[in-house]
């Protein structure tokens, strides 16, 4: 049984013990990856002490207890998260300080938990911490990936990706939990027949039988007992599931499922494990909750009144049609019933309106990997189109709005159906989703959709990764941000006070400094910590616009090289993006910032004023050091496109000024902190939505009418950057010959102008410290804790768990 242990010798004699008992050796002898296994097992038994406790308060209180459904979690590393959650951070630093080891470097073992790609897998991660923190049931349902998002390395100034090897050293927050194991059926046909009750019997008599294992992670809180469960799934080989011939094809058939997080779907047969990898994860967790359900009441009558789930994005839809079947094929409710249950159960969220993100899947793959599943679908969308057609007389908006179309499956169609609330991710993106991209749904069913903004856990983001700055605000405000982060407001009082503002620029100065020599240590570049650090960190994505920097970046290069009394404000331009494997434009545009960093920081009339970094390999504890070192964020991309972002709040809690058009939750920033304490710059949304929708725009008049940007265009074809005629040739013809989809010509020069405004309020520190203070002061809506409340109010209904 673990030991709860209250102060450091208690720790230190329970720490020199396990490392005894586990690995037959002293403190001393250990070697520094033992002693990380053991500090990560001790704190998750520290959590388990609660964790089964948890689980039968909720049980025997018969709470409501909802279920995130998604591919992603982007956890990062969870040890000094779960060290300063559960509150003994200090008891074990200073306990292994006295036995001689520094925490840090045990902290530094961790792997990330890269169980994502960008936004969406870590506003998961954002949302366990503040549900366990603001004690409410609510668990995470995703898949246990054997290899994390790809690592990123450069070579030769291109992307090279790399497998991630998270679980090397083990994963110590998992537990292994064979005992909820499930088995997952796909393909193979289905047979029907009538019972005595007059009622059909289905069975689906599958041709691959897969077994899912669960890996349970406990989510601590902070402050509290209630500790959740991140459930992972694990592909396994099914007992009795195949003769002997085929085993080995059936071994691989298994394995792959849940070989990557996103695995490379331009083939065919990568489709397919895509969907395949949907199904498994959905049909497990789903049987899990039943069963768990089950136990407690007997009876599935009530399910949608203990259970919620919320589908994040599209990818976890398969939810919908296979509670259907199991309420209908194994419990045997009829229709009405079963899609009563269902729809009050689902709540589904759109995280982006680019059409090539909404997913389809092409009807036969569905019909072949899910037979029984796709019976359902096809049901849902036959009565679906009656309904819209007969009950509400709008047969006009059953042919845009139906699931099966074109040969394919429409996911979202079927997720706004199949659920009971549909919400965006911010005020605009909300906006657009029911005036356009949703319109005809939002006639259909106007109060399904509502708006969710986005936030951040202000507990890693802000408290353990920044605790320079916590300390700072402590000192000015007292404690009560910590728990309650919309007392960030406080700071108000305090803004216009120079000593504070002094304070808080030392405090960004040893941020700098951090980022600097970890800049240094892994890419020998050495910055100027007195220079403005400009980020952008994020996918690289072309709606983005990396380009739009590189270019504003080029454009000064020139012009200061043309004009020797041309200066600009020393500037530190980072970027830090990973782009899929297979989207070349976006590897083009990494391969371009290399180019034009080396051709800059190696100049000596111009890198004195400017240096180009970018950053490898971005993800959580990158983005921990990064966010909180910035002056200025960067957030730029073309307005409408953006759902909402959740770095731009990062960036804004740790006092940096949004440079950035009026897209996402930008619109909300600049609401809370107002025009003057950002810079924003650009077309605005509906702008942007005139120009396509009357064809005005011409990027070749943008080209003419402007030197410095034909300058500019030209230089990614003219060997300025590279003598190969090939490089940025495909960046050239996205832009002129595909009229500039994304406008960056058309806002590069309000862009530039930004820039300049940026160089001009960084001039004056004062005022440039106090438009930071008011940011963080304003930040503390961006917290998670806030949209979580949100959620559990509005859509999921539930309550805070009394531990006691
Ligand atoms: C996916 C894909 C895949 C195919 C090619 C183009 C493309 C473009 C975008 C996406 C994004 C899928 C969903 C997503 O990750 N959305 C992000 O969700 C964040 C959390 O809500 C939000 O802050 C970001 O604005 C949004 O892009």
């Amino acid at each position: 049984m673990a030991n709860e242990f209250k102060n450091k010798n208690e720790f230190k004699e329970e720490f020199q013990r396990r490392i005894i008992e586990r690995y037959g050796r002293s403190f001393e002898q250990a070697h520094i990856t033992e002693k990380y296994m053991i500090l990560g097992e001790m704190v998750r038994d520290y959590a388990s002490i609660h964790w089964n406790a948890s689980k039968n308060v909720v049980a025997e209180k018969q709470e409501k207890q909802m279920y995130y459904f998604s591919m992603e979690f982007l956890m990062g590393r969870l040890l000094t998260n779960n060290l300063m959650n559960l509150g003994i951070y200090e008891i074990a630093k200073e306990g292994l300080a006295e036995l001689g080891q520094d925490i840090n470097e045990l902290e530094d073992l961790e792997s990330d938990a890269g169980l994502g790609n960008g936004g969406l897998g870590r506003l998961a991660a954002c949302f366990l911490d503040s549900l366990a923190s603001l004690n409410l049931a609510g668990h995470g349902n995703c898949i246990r990936y054997e290899y994390g998002l790809f690592k990123q390395k450069i070579v030769n100034n291109e992307q090279v990706e790399v497998p991630d090897q998270w679980l090397s050293l083990g994963n110590v927050w998992e537990v292994r939990k064979p005992k909820h194991a499930v088995n997952v059926n796909f393909g193979g046909h289905v047979d029907m027949w009538m019972g005595e009750d007059g009622k059909a019997i289905v069975k689906h008599v599958p041709s691959l039988i897969v077994r899912a294992v669960p890996y349970d992670m406990p989510i601590v809180g902070q402050n509290t007992n209630l500790t959740n469960t991140l459930r992972l799934w694990s592909a396994e080989v099914a007992d009795d599931a195949c003769d002997a011939s085929s085993l080995n094809e059936y071994v691989n058939e298994v394995r792959e499922i849940c070989r990557n997080v996103y695995p490379d779907d331009s083939t065919e047969h990568g489709k397919i494990l895509r969907l395949k990898q949907q199904y498994f994860f959905v049909a497990a967790g789903l049987n899990n909750i039943i069963e768990s359900h089950m136990s407690t009441y007997h009876t599935l009558d009530n399910f949608s009144e203990k259970v919620a789930i919320q589908l994040n994005d599209t990818h976890p839809v398969l939810c919908i049609p296979e509670l259907m079947r199991i309420l209908m094929d194994d419990y045997k409710y009829d229709w009405d019933q079963a899609w009563d249950i269902t729809k009050n159960t689902m709540a589904y969220t759109n995280h982006t309106v680019l059409s090539e993100a909404l997913e389809k899947w092409p009807i036969q793959y569905v019909q072949d990997l899910l037979p029984r599943v796709f019976m359902i679908i096809e049901e849902i969308d036959r009565r679906f189109k009656y309904e819209v057609s007969h009950d509400m007389g709008r047969s006009d908006l059953m042919n845009e709005c139906c699931v099966l179309k074109d040969g394919q499956v429409h996911m979202a169609n079927l997720a706004i159906i199949g659920s009971h609330s549909v919400n965006g991710v911010a005020a605009l993106h909300t906006k657009i989703l029911k005036e356009d991209v949703m319109k005809n749904f939002h006639d259909i069913y106007p109060n399904k959709f509502n708006n969710k903004t986005n936030g951040i856990t202000h507990r890693r983001w802000l408290l353990y990764s920044n605790p320079q700055l916590s300390n700072l605000l402590e000192k000015t405000i007292g404690p009560d941000f910590k728990a309650n982060p919309e007392r960030l407001q406080d700071l108000m009082k305090y803004v216009d006070d120079k000593d504070l503002q002094k304070e808080f620029m030392d405090v960004k100065m040893e941020r700098k400094k951090i980022l600097a020599a970890y800049i240094k240590e892994t890419l020998h570049i050495d910055i100027d910590v007195n220079s403005i650090f400009d980020v952008q960190a994020k996918r690289l994505h072309a709606y983005k616009r990396q380009l739009l920097n590189v270019m504003n970046i080029i454009d000064l290069y020139f012009r200061m090289k043309q004009d020797p009394s041309f200066r600009i404000y020393p500037r530190t331009f980072i970027f830090a993006a990973k782009a899929a494997p297979s989207y070349t434009f976006a590897k083009e545009v990494i391969k371009l910032i290399h180019y034009v960093a080396d051709k800059v920081n190696n100049d000596s009339d111009v890198s004195p004023y400017m240096k180009v970094v970018f950053i490898p390999n971005y993800g959580v504890s990158i983005a921990e050091i990064l966010m909180n070192a910035a002056d200025v964020s960067e957030q730029i991309s073309t307005a409408g496109k953006e759902a909402s972002g959740t770095g731009n709040m990062k960036f804004m809690m740790n006092g940096a000024i949004t440079l950035g058009t009026m897209d996402g939750a930008n619109v909300e920033i600049v609401e809370k902190v107002g025009y003057d304490h950002a810079e924003i710059f650009g077309l605005r949304a509906d702008d942007v939505a005139l120009v396509k929708h009357e064809n005005t725009y011409d990027v070749w008049r943008k080209y003419n009418e402007n030197a410095n940007i034909q300058k500019v265009v030209n230089s990614f074809v003219d060997s300025t950057f590279s003598n190969d005629p090939k490089d940025f040739k495909q960046i050239y013809n996205e832009l002129m010959f595909k009229n500039d989809e994304y406008l960056l010509l058309a806002d590069f020069e309000a862009y530039s102008h930004a820039q300049k405004n940026i160089e001009e309020r960084y001039r004056n520190k004062e005022e440039w410290a106090k438009t930071c203070l008011i940011n963080i002061a304003q930040s503390g809506y961006f917290s998670s804790d806030r949209t979580i409340k949100q959620y559990a109010d509005e859509i999921w209904n539930i309550e805070p768990v009394n531990m006691k």
